[in-house]
């Protein structure tokens, strides 16, 4: 029996009709956010054959040499969606400075951050990476954008998602009505919905982290990582370990499967005092889609949504996951670090 197909662009209508007052803007640029990940999926899968074949692989519009996948991605976003009307400004991972619309063009009512690429470092391993994004409604006076517009707190995001290039490619993101997943068929170049309002487990029995920073974590981190090996009454086995060193695909798994993924402040890096990952276009995308599943995602005593960003590459302690883990987390950090 063939099952309706519903592409990511029919679903983001059937979505708006539940919001009389929308426009149709933002689902065009959730549109033009899944057309920029299909052009990125293109250019990771063939990525490998680059050496093999002599592939010129990814040129930019100049027929420049080959660039590293993460800086073709950020301009295949950038480009895609700086002059889509949609936008007032836009934050990447990959710039050190917002980058505003270009002069002469419309200048839209959302603020969108984007890691590109998340965990580019992994393509040469053949491991799974992603696109992280967030959409802010624009709140600065004024026509142009301004760094308050993408400086907000995470529970005040409209919308979050990211784009998986695994075994397959796919798309999942939330506007706070549930988390929906979607996979490319690239015979047809369409995202087609293949999970609809997605629930992540309330309790996992999978954890997520870099054993090798044991010796730096705080007491509470090391008494809880010492907790989950041992039997766990819930299974009557210990937790799992499971690690990819990709935040997009360590997620991914535990949204769909249940767990938690910790990168715990490390004094390892005391040039990082607040963590490795960033707050804006990886914590604050990624917990508003673990709420919104059931999940949650803290900083070690904060939830992240409630975070108020300070600049735009901030970094932050994430532990995000299933609810009952990362609550469990939690008071082990108040019992023991504070
Ligand atoms: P580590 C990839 O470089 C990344 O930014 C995330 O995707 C991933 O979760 C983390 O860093 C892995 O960091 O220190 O364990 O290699």
């Amino acid at each position: 029996m063939v099952h309706r197909l519903v592409t990511v662009e029919r679903h983001l209508m059937d979505q708006e009709r539940l919001f009389p007052e929308a426009t149709g803007e933002f689902s065009s640029l959730m549109s033009d956010i899944a057309i920029a990940g299909k052009v990125v999926s293109r250019e990771v899968n063939k990525a490998g054959l680059v050496e093999i074949l002599g592939l010129t692989g990814y040129e930019n519009v100049q027929g420049e040499s080959v660039q590293k996948l993460d800086e073709y991605a950020d301009q295949v976003f950038v480009q895609s969606l700086i002059r889509s009307g949609h936008i007032c400004i836009m934050a990447t991972e990959e710039r050190e400075y917002a980058v505003h619309v270009p002069e002469g063009f419309k200048i839209g009512k959302y603020a969108l951050t984007v890691d590109p690429l998340d965990g580019s470092s992994n393509i040469d391993a053949n491991v799974s990476i992603g696109t992280i994004f967030g959409i802010h409604r624009k709140i600065s006076p004024g026509i142009d954008g301004s760094e308050e517009d993408y400086l907000q707190p995470g529970w005040k995001l409209a919308a979050a998602g990211y784009i998986i290039y695994g075994s397959s490619t796919m798309m999942v993101y939330t506007t706070g009505n549930g988390v929906h997943a979607f996979t490319l068929d690239p015979s047809i170049g369409e995202f087609l919905l293949c999970n609809e309002d997605v629930k992540m487990p309330v309790k996992g029995r999978i954890y997520s982290c870099n054993e090798g920073n044991y010796r730096f974590w705080s007491e509470g981190t090391k008494k809880y990582i010492d907790y989950l090996k041992e039997m766990d009454p819930a299974s009557d086995r210990p937790y799992t370990a499971r690690y990819i060193g990709s935040l997009v695909a360590d997620f991914h798994r535990n949204l769909l499967f249940g767990g938690i993924f910790l990168y715990p402040v490390d004094k390892k890096n005391p040039r990082k005092p607040r963590g490795k990952l960033r707050l804006l276009y990886e914590a604050q995308p990624l917990a508003m889609i673990a709420v919104e599943a059931g999940g949650a995602a803290i900083d070690g005593l904060v939830d992240i949504l409630d975070i108020v960003p300070e600049e735009l590459h901030q970094r932050v302690p994430l532990i995000i996951g299933s609810k009952y883990d990362v609550e469990l987390y939690r008071s082990f950090i108040k019992k023991y670090d504070t």
